[in-house]
């Protein structure tokens, strides 16, 4: 016998509303249950599936009206969408919030009970995922016919539990009950291969016939636009090995290698990579991008074909963009299917492929830059590797051609790496093979002229644009920010809602004391909140009027968790030293997930966790400094967070962070910002003004002359005592008695090089965090700074993003 998990008093019938009964009629004719034995999985099933009726009308309605107007479209091909909760999306950009409140209430059910059990899709690492998901739904608040193109994970992002201090993770099966949201799409598959031999050459007729063959099967799901203007359709790979009828009409002949390739199809969609900075070299992750670029191009060149009939236009009626180097392979797939299938002469391929295609890069790290093994790309796709071999062919003649173009110049266009073991840059491939080449922030679009791509770049001037990164203000203000979203609409009227660039607006308010209290008011508000979650799930109290500081994103070297927890460290010092002084009392938090091979970054969480338990543990600090490491960050803990944010921790070494995105999250939540020079920071800052952001540390250049000209940190170290003092309490063990050497690797990295420029950026930091304290005090002037925040970075909507696609790269607006 199961007992209900709600005991809902629903209301009489006669009293309910047509969408209460219609919500009651799928939870029994769809869910199979009745009201009594429903539990809060069902009712939020119910929800769902009753809301994604309506959005089906507009959906349809929203394909039949590209195909009339003959549209061209936009294809978002990425790895990665960190969509998050849906749920609350749907209903808000739907304006259905109230009304389906309402009608669950009178069921007995609370709206927001069901919409937080909701699991969090978690299909992405981090920054790159969830652009792609905002870039979703700005595309459809746009009114731009666009699909977005990835892999249907079966499990997402791991889960990160803390077994005393140590992060540990565990799957992620978020769809263990099920995913109302999509519709799996049997009649859109496509057979994928893998292996096998080439008969023919690029004379004659081709035939690649491949090894093994997988079938992808395509899942939708709605992406509902601001006030449902359009619905987009997300769709997520998932493979699974073909019925061995079908292998010999794809004429790969071998039967029981198809059986045994079962396991092998599904092992495909089973895990997304975890790591967001360096490139695994894995020939499962190589496999993952194939599977997923062919199903996709192979998608695309049909739909075309359907519709226009002829290959040759794809390039006025699709843009492709390649969300960084994870789908750059299908440069070699289009060109294959063009020139296999469609027959097209390689130079006319070569021409409809460079038009269709814009790549987007997101890093410059060397090490997260994809290549892999010749070897390994020939086994897997011998086809692919003739058509590389070809276009390196044709770019490097080219090259030679063009003046200045030495012999080393040309080992760095060529896309194959002869440095070693020769490998298959992924970078070169996405350049060559795409139109537009664009950078995620103005610093670094410059740096990739600079430095990746200084070659290419000298060869192909005008391919390179900078295309600053977005957020969707309906996700990352009104949705997570509700109390802050009515009191902007109280003062400037609803009209920010559809345009984020009137938020401006609120300039003029900048100064009224009677506005910066009730900003205050929703800020404190939005503290206890988050207090409130903190008490219930992790047991700490924490006092909502300290100045909540905030670090929540991947955990990384280069971000610098480290400099922010030896500067709480020197902190607690200062305060234990001098007790007496007026100290600004403090919390610290702390989220993120690290690589689970990435030895440093998780011992950086365990740092943390050691410190937080000795500093909350200190009476002696009565309460001035609390340190707490948030497990499992996850997009809906970042929609609690950063509402209940006073001060927004974007240190990373300058010239590494691309961009960032959280730093404009936490700005238009009227967070200030503690930060160095690098990514989107520079922009941020030139719009809220220097006088309401924290700058510090080193720049980009005085990052790169430091490292070319000999950096000393262990001078730096031992002239600075409050660093000094503080590395080596962490060095002797204070933080960690049970094991005093456990941070020996993590200090003997500060003192023999310091690539990330801790030690080197630490008094800098130290004093910035002595200029927030003052700004904290006088809080009329601090709430100023706030209010000027949110008022000036609108520009930052992901509305503005993708409309520079539109124009400059897509030509679709
Ligand atoms: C590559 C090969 C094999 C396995 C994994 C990967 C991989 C996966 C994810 C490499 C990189 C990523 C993610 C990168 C990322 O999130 N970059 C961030 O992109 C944001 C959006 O542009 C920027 O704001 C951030 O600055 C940038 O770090």
């Amino acid at each position: 016998m199961t007992t209900p998990a709600l005991a809902p008093s629903p209301a009489p019938a006669n009293d309910r509303s047509p969408l209460a009964e219609r919500i009651v009629d799928t939870l029994i004719h769809r869910i199979g249950k009745d009201e009594r034995a429903a539990r809060k999985h069902d009712w939020l099933e119910a929800t769902i599936l009753t809301l994604r009726d309506e959005i089906i009308d507009k959906w349809m309605a929203s394909t039949r009206a590209a195909h009339a107007a003959q549209a061209k479209r936009v294809y978002y091909l990425s790895l990665e969408f960190l969509i998050g909760r849906l749920l609350r999306d749907a209903l808000s950009n739907l304006g259905r919030n109230n009304e389906v409140g309402r009608a669950l209430a009178s069921l007995g059910i609370d709206l927001v009970e069901i919409e937080e059990i909701e699991p969090d899709a978690a299909l992405g690492n981090g920054g790159l995922g969830r652009l792609a998901a905002c870039f979703m739904e700005s595309l459809a608040t746009l009114d731009l016919p666009a699909y977005g193109y990835g892999i249907r994970y079966v499990n997402g992002m791991f889960r990160q539990r803390l077994d005393d201090g140590w992060q540990v993770e565990l799957p992620e099966n978020w769809l263990s009950h099920g995913n109302p949201w999509e519709f799996e799409r049997r009649e859109s598959a496509y057979f994928i291969g893998f292996g096998g031999e080439v008969t023919g050459n690029d004379t004659g007729i081709v035939h690649w016939k491949p090894a093994e063959a997988i079938e992808a099967i395509a899942y939708d799901t709605p992406v509902v636009g601001w006030r449902g203007k359009r619905v987009n359709t997300l769709r997520l790979w998932s493979a699974r090995a073909f019925d061995p009828i079908h292998l010999d009409a794809f004429n790969a002949g071998d039967h029981i290698g198809a059986l045994a390739g079962q396991a092998r199809a599904e092992s495909l969609v089973r895990v997304l990579y975890p790591n967001d900075s360096n490139a695994s070299g894995q020939e499962l992750r190589l496999r993952q991008e194939y599977f997923f670029s062919s199903a996709s191009i192979q998608d695309i060149v049909r739909r075309h074909v359907q519709y226009f009939g002829d290959v040759r236009t794809l390039a006025d009626k699709a843009a492709i963009q390649l969300n960084d180097t994870h789908p750059a392979v299908s440069v070699a797939e289009l060109m294959r299917l063009l020139i296999d299938q469609h027959d097209l002469g390689f130079d006319e391929a070569w021409e409809v492929t460079r038009k269709t295609f814009g790549y987007t890069n997101h890093t410059l790290l060397p090490e997260a830059l994809e290549s892999w093994p010749l070897p390994l790309f020939e086994r897997l796709l011998p086809r692919h590797m003739q058509l590389v071999y070809a276009i390196n062919a044709k770019v490097l003649r080219q090259a030679r051609k063009a003046p200045g173009v030495d012999d080393a110049a040309i080992s760095a266009i060529s896309l194959i790496d002869e440095g070693g073991e020769r490998r298959v840059r992924m970078a070169n491939l996405a350049f060559v093979g795409s139109h537009s080449v664009n950078g995620v922030a103005a610093l670094h679009t410059d740096l990739m002229k600079q430095t990746v791509f200084a070659d290419l770049h000298r060869l192909y001037p005008d391919r390179i644009n900078n295309k600053t990164n977005g957020i969707t203000p309906r996700r990352w203000l009104m949705e997570c920010n509700p109390r802050l979203t009515a009191l902007i609409r109280d003062a400037i009227g609803p009209e920010f809602c559809d345009n984020t660039a009137l938020i401006k607006g609120l300039e003029s308010f900048a100064d009224d004391s009677s506005f910066q209290e009730r900003l205050a008011e929703v800020k404190r508000s939005n503290k206890v909140a988050l207090a409130k979650y903190i008490k219930d799930s992790m047991g700490l109290r924490l006092d909502p009027d300290a100045l909540f500081d905030v670090q929540i994103k991947r955990i990384h070297e280069y971000k610098r968790q480290l400099l922010n927890i030896i500067e709480t460290v020197a902190l607690y010092d200062q305060i234990r030293s001098h007790p007496e002084r007026d100290w600004t009392p403090r919390v610290k938090l702390f989220a993120g997930k690290a690589a689970s091979s990435y030895h440093n970054a998780k011992l950086i969480i365990k740092l943390a966790n050691d410190v937080a338990r000795r500093i909350n543990g200190d009476p002696l600090v009565g309460g001035l400094l609390k340190v707490v490491f948030i497990p499992n960050y996850n997009v809906s803990l970042a929609e609690r967070i950063i509402p209940a944010a006073d001060l927004s921790e974007q240190i990373s070494t300058a010239g590494m962070e691309a961009s960032g995105t959280g730093n404009m999250k936490f700005a238009l939540n009227g967070a200030l910002t503690i930060g160095t020079l690098d990514g989107a920071n520079i922009e941020i800052k030139d719009r809220v003004g220097d006088d309401n952001i924290f700058i510090f540390g080193l720049d980009a250049d005085e990052v790169a002359a430091k490292r070319a000209n000999g950096y000393a940190p262990r001078e730096v170290i031992e002239g600075s005592r409050e660093l000094s003092q503080a590395v080596n309490a962490i060095a002797s063990g204070v933080f960690s008695p049970d094991d005093p050497q456990r941070y020996k690797g993590l200090v003997d990295g500060l003192y023999g090089g310091d690539w990330f420029m801790v030690a080197a950026d630490f008094d800098a930091y130290a004093a910035a965090q002595r200029r927030v304290d003052a700004r904290w005090a006088d809080q009329p002037a601090w709430r100023a700074s706030a209010v000027r925040n949110v008022a000036n970075v609108g520009w930052f909507s992901s509305d503005r993003t993708i409309s520079e696609y539109a124009r400059d790269i897509w030509g679709v607006m």
